[in-house]
């Protein structure tokens, strides 16, 4: 009988947010905890991330990645995905919703989560650019373009589409980067359905357990 395989993540041995769950792992460490599967983490600086033994995981030398015995996963879209669809829990199994949930997933990284990033490069490498006070205005209103509607179809609905998928924790990992600046506070139903993705126990221990890198303390029971 052969030993089950714990996946290895790799993760900011000295996270730039101080370990408040904005690094790309968290989403990753959500889903392992959301699914129930047990995982190490190797923790990897600035420096070795660049070097070529994580370059020959990721190939632009950056976290998240992801080990499980031969495979091996960077982006962590791919990963989540990957874990939904090996383990109950994250995707339902009705072929269409299933579909619905990834189309969310999709929608999270590659419709909602570029404009953040916009704000996030405009504010912290653009802020002493001649141009930023006319800019800034300008990302910001493309991301209101995003929650606006994203707001629309959630209504009063608690998750996405039926019950918490892997689009849900994909869609609220992106909201997350938000909240620092406020926007999010501006549509009352994405604030409160932030909330709910943070309140999960699953969310809650991922939070604690990539704050405890940061503190040095390890995550209390
Ligand atoms: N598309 C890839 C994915 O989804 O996995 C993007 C991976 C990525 O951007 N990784 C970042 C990284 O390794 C960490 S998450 N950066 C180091 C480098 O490129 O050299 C981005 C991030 C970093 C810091 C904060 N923070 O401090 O708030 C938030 C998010």
């Amino acid at each position: 009988m052969s030993l089950p395989t714990i996946p290895i993540i790799t993760v900011f041995e000295r996270s730039p947010d101080g370990g408040k769950g904005l690094a790309r792992d968290m989403r990753v460490r959500w889903a392992l905890e959301e699914v129930g599967q047990a995982y190490e983490v190797r923790l990897v600086s600035f420096g070795a991330m660049k070097e070529a033994a994580h370059r020959a995981l990721h190939p632009f030398g950056q976290i998240p990645t992801y080990e499980e015995g031969d495979l091996v996963l960077f982006e962590s879209g791919a990963i989540v995905l990957h874990l939904a669809e090996r383990h109950a829990g994250l995707l339902p199994d009705n072929a269409n919703a299933r579909a619905r949930a990834i189309a969310w997933m999709f929608a999270a990284l590659n419709t909602v989560e570029p404009p953040i990033l916009d704000l996030q490069t405009t504010k912290f490498l653009e802020g002493d650019k001649p141009w930023y006070e006319q800019r800034l205005p300008l990302v910001q209103n493309r991301i209101r373009d995003r929650l606006g509607k994203l707001s629309d179809r959630l209504g009063a609905a608690d998750w996405l589409d039926g019950a918490f998928s892997a689009g849900d924790l994909m869609m609220v990992a992106v909201l997350l980067r938000l909240k620092a600046s406020g926007m999010l506070a501006e549509y009352p139903n994405l604030s409160a359905y932030v909330a709910r993705g943070e309140a999960r126990p699953a969310y809650k221990r991922a939070f604690d357990a990539q704050l405890a890198v940061f503190t040095g303390k390890p995550p209390t029971a």
